[in-house]
């Protein structure tokens, strides 16, 4: 095995007093020289490769990987591979070990980063005689004080709640009632508990249930819950006619700051300066073992990692597991943040593999494009139509909105694209006429849920989905001719606003 020579040799995992994994912590990305070509192996070839994507070689690494994530029982009472437990822990000890029994045909890197991780144990909103069905409680969300139930009179905030000036002065002890819009989640919790707010509820200005992430925790969050629309309705109508509502708010919760770790491993061969680099999310969430999110994408891309060393490869091939994709693509904002300016420029284009697998899906495509991504990123998405198309399969697009770990690479100039085969959005009819399945239905039900499961998987999806990603490595790893070369700045994408996402959860 090859290491990058900053990287040690993983210790075996060594799950201590505090679970900590062992692994050698590396800043900084790797960068690897280029090791003399094997002769004795086959120029990459997408027919070959795709043809050693077995289902069952797939579903054999689904297995071992929700018993990893039954590694989190003990501190979560369910399997979970969530940052800072045992299962992600375990996962990156699986995902690091596989690649350094691979011979020297990769660098193995491990990048460590500061990440903060929340759970939410237990959670409650009355208002007045009411248990609102939508209250949710705000992912990295503070506990209330004592973790003990607040009680205080619901106070509207004027506008947007985005200026200090929206709060009123008699919000000492209250719970502020804040609508959604024009600012983060986080800056309007803040603001409330700058106001003197016991706790906030951001009410949904938009048709539909609201959960979002409070982000970066701060010192004067406080508990904070999302709640839809029209539970929001009959409680404005009461304090708009001046009279009082009595609110109960429960937290319990925790907040923590962590170190966590991201695995990338880089081809040996190959030339180092012209990259073809993709990635999937090594963590969960706290609620469940992700088998689909984003175990399929993880697996797919070790399986590949894998079949690859069969062949040699004109270009470089870098993968990379990211951590902390859940708590708002914190591993991959990471990476591009401390990637220098050359090393920016080696990579020329990044692929983002995201759940493949869900019971219920769409094949998926982000609609990115030249007009409003870095040029290079409408090609990657035509290569995924023509494969789709090649093999008559029905596809559909998706909005390129920032949701997972490509964010960070398209803004900051590296063309960018993926796949994926759906979450929580719902199935629609013609979707049904197109992929089967069921109309009405979310593409993954069991989507950040318990239900995660090895059952969550549907195979053929993910065997297709397998050879596309394994057709897009070997394609870029042959060769680069007709796909654009890196422009000079490393523009940011130009979003009309604010995106109101940056990871899996909403941020405004
Ligand atoms: N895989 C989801 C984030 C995600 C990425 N693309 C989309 C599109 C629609 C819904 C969610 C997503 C996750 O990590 O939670
Ligand atoms: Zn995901
Ligand atoms: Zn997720």
């Amino acid at each position: 095995m090859r290491v990058d020579s900053r990287t040690l040799p993983l210790v075996p995992l060594l799950l201590g007093p505090v679970g900590a994994l062992q692994l050698p912590l590396l800043g900084g990305s790797s960068s690897a020289s280029q090791a003399p070509i094997a002769a004795d192996k086959p120029l990459i070839s997408s027919p070959l490769l795709q043809e050693q994507v077995k289902a069952e070689n797939l579903m054999q690494r689904a297995r071992q990987l929700y018993k990893i994530a039954e590694l989190g029982e003990g501190e979560y009472n369910h399997p979970t591979r969530v940052i800072g437990s045992k299962g992600h822990l375990g996962t990156l000890d699986y995902i690091y070990s596989t690649l350094t029994n691979l011979g020297d045909y990769y660098t193995v890197s491990n990048q460590s980063f500061p990440a903060v991780t929340g759970n939410v144990f237990e959670s409650r909103l009355v208002l007045g005689h009411t248990v609102p069905e939508s209250a949710t409680a705000m992912s990295l969300t503070p506990p209330t004080k004592h973790k003990e139930p607040v009680y205080g009179q619901l106070v509207a905030v004027a506008n947007l709640g985005c200026d200090a000036s929206d709060y009123p002065s008699d919000l000492d002890g209250a719970i502020a009632f804040i609508s959604r819009g024009q600012c983060p989640f986080g800056t309007k919790s803040e603001l409330a508990g700058k106001a003197g707010a016991v706790a906030a509820v951001i009410y949904n200005n938009e048709k539909g249930d609201m959960s979002g992430t409070l982000g970066t925790p701060s010192p004067d969050h406080v508990a904070t819950f999302g709640l839809s629309d029209t539970d929001a309705a009959p409680f404005l109508e009461q304090l708009h006619k001046g009279e009082k509502v009595d609110g109960i708010a429960y937290v319990d919760a925790i907040v923590e700051s962590i170190s966590t770790t991201n695995i990338i491993a880089q081809t040996t061969g190959g030339d180092p300066d012209n990259c073809v680099m993709l990635g999937g999310h090594s963590d969960s969430v706290g609620e469940g073992p992700g088998i689909n999110d984003d175990g399929s994408g993880s697996l797919t891309l070790l399986e590949l990692a894998t079949l690859l060393t069969e062949f040699r490869v004109n270009n470089c091939v870098r993968f990379a597991w990211w951590a902390a994709e859940e708590e708002g693509l914190l591993g991959s904002d990471y990476y591009v943040s401390v990637l220098t300016a050359a090393e920016n420029k080696k990579i020329r284009l990044f692929m983002d593999y995201d759940m493949l697998a869900s019971p219920n899906f769409a094949y998926q495509v982000y609609n990115a494009t030249n007009a409003l991504n870095p040029v290079g990123s409408e090609e990657l998405r035509d290569l995924y139509v023509e494969f789709y198309e090649a093999h008559d399969l029905n596809y559909t697009f998706i909005p390129f909105d920032g949701r997972s770990d490509y964010d960070a690479f398209i803004r900051n100039g590296i063309p960018g694209g993926g796949i994926a085969t759906g979450a929580e959005g719902v199935k629609t009819v013609t979707e049904q006429g197109m992929f089967g399945g069921v109309a009405g239905e979310w593409y993954d039900p069991c989507y950040h849920q318990l239900c995660d499961t090895v059952a969550n998987l549907n195979l053929t999806a993910w065997e297709w989905n397998t050879k596309l990603v394994a057709h897009s490595i070997a394609t870029y790893a042959k060769s680069f001719d007709g796909f654009p070369k890196r422009v000079e700045e490393t523009s940011i994408s130009s979003f009309a606003e604010e995106p109101k996402y940056h990871g899996p959860f909403l941020r405004q």
